[in-house]
């Protein structure tokens, strides 16, 4: 049964780097959206695979359905995955990876500073509809990548980390049109112990 993911914060939660209008028709609205028609989606493609072995093996999914499975599947798994990347931030410090978190990403960029401004860049370029993401690639390497419309990196054979969702409806509202703005602000509300933690169950 698919069905929206609750969030483990309120829709004000992430304020002020993302406002509680943002965030609750972001939810609310699009990723409900999702919800709904990939709900219609798998009871016509009745399998007993779940969504996450399917996006990693979309041969899988009946071709006249596959189409559709890649925008509805990926929109319903890449924004589940979004919103457990953050955590709010209420004293509005400054957040930064520790541990081995920071010193994988120091190894793959040469600091936190150099791998924020790649990741900056890749989100920032992207041109349409899409995502930016930090993955490990299929021999373990650290790699920031970008993806369009709702193609997710599980059919790719990355595994992603982190990501910021740089449709328009992700920061339209808030925002605007600086996409710049919500990139800045993004930095802001990083879970960077579930990020730690994505990495170390790859790793370990
Ligand atoms: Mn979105």
């Amino acid at each position: 049964m698919i069905k929206l993911p609750s969030l483990s914060y309120e829709y004000n939660g992430l304020e002020p780097f993302y406002s509680e209008e943002n965030l609750t028709v972001h939810h609310s609205k699009h990723h409900q959206a999702y919800t709904n028609k990939l709900a219609t989606l798998m009871e016509k493609i009745e399998t007993k695979s779940s969504l996450e072995f399917l996006l990693k093996n979309l041969q899988m999914v009946p071709a006249e359905f596959r189409g559709a499975f890649i925008n509805q599947a990926g929109g319903y798994w890449n924004h589940t995955f979004l919103w457990e990347s953050f955590l709010p931030n209420p004293k509005q410090e400054i957040r930064k990876p520790i541990g081995k978190m920071l010193s994988a990403i120091e190894d793959a960029f040469g600091s936190f500073e150099d791998f924020q401004i790649a990741f900056t860049a890749k989100a920032m370029g992207h041109f349409g509809s899409g995502w930016a993401w930090l993955v490990l690639d299929s021999s373990g390497e650290m790699v920031i990548i970008d993806s369009h419309d709702q193609d997710c990196p599980l059919s790719h054979g990355y595994t992603p980390l982190l990501t910021i969702d740089v449709w328009e409806h992700a920061y339209y509202i808030q925002y605007q049109n600086k996409r710049n703005e919500w990139i800045e602000n993004f930095w802001g509300i990083v879970h960077w112990d579930k990020v730690e933690e994505r990495f170390l169950s790859f790793t370990s």
